[in-house]
């Protein structure tokens, strides 16, 4: 069970990198957020809309609950300023598998986040004797079919950090604030 280490989001290469966090209601996004900080983050602000943004280290994350934004609202500035993205979602919850597809699909469809790495986290990986497994949830989200932007999915355990570390270090890599 890796330890998303400190030391690397002190030494990226950008001054302050921002990373959209979006997954619907229950996916785990504020657990990911407070475990991938270790609690150490600074107040969040830009509370609106179901959006939070907190720093970490040199790090911004902002995470988006994808069930406020009403159906073709467009609010400007929603998804401007990211350099990458993290989708969550629960593998639990497969009866809300095609309506996560969709919102995905729409995240995708943003002209703002266009070619952006996406990191897509299968949460609650914990709960395995239940849960989708990720080659159904790939096929789900299509990602095969993605040729546009680096993609990657993964299996999180967001409560204890596991399946953290190695996705993270993929994503800042595809950002190429690593080498
Ligand atoms: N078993 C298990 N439960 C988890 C995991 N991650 C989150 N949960 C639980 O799932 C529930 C929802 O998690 P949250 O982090 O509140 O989800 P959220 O995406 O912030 O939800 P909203 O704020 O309602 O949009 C909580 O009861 C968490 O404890 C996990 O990896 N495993
Ligand atoms: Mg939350």
């Amino acid at each position: 069970m890796g330890q998303f280490p400190a030391k690397i989001c002190n030494s990226l290469r950008s001054e302050e990198p921002r990373i959209l966090v979006a997954g619907v209601k229950g996916a785990g996004k504020t657990t990911l957020l407070e475990n991938l900080t270790f609690g150490e983050q600074e107040p969040p602000q830009n509370i609106q809309l179901g959006m939070q943004t907190i720093r970490y280290k040199k790090v911004k994350f902002t995470s988006l609950d994808l069930d406020s934004i009403p159906a073709n609202a467009e609010y400007e500035g929603l998804y401007h300023g990211y350099q990458g993205i993290i989708f969550i979602l629960d593998l639990q919850d497969f009866k809300k598998m095609d309506y996560v597809a969709r919102h995905f699909k729409k995240l995708l469809e943003q002209p703002e986040l266009k070619n952006l790495p996406i990191l897509v986290f299968g949460n609650k990986y914990d709960l395995d004797a239940k849960v989708m497994n990720l080659k159904e949830v790939s096929r789900k989200l299509e990602l095969p079919e993605i040729k546009d932007r680096q993609h990657y999915i993964h299996g999180l355990c967001a409560l204890t950090r596991e399946g953290l570390t190695d996705a993270m270090f993929w994503l800042f890599h595809s950002m190429k604030l690593i080498d």
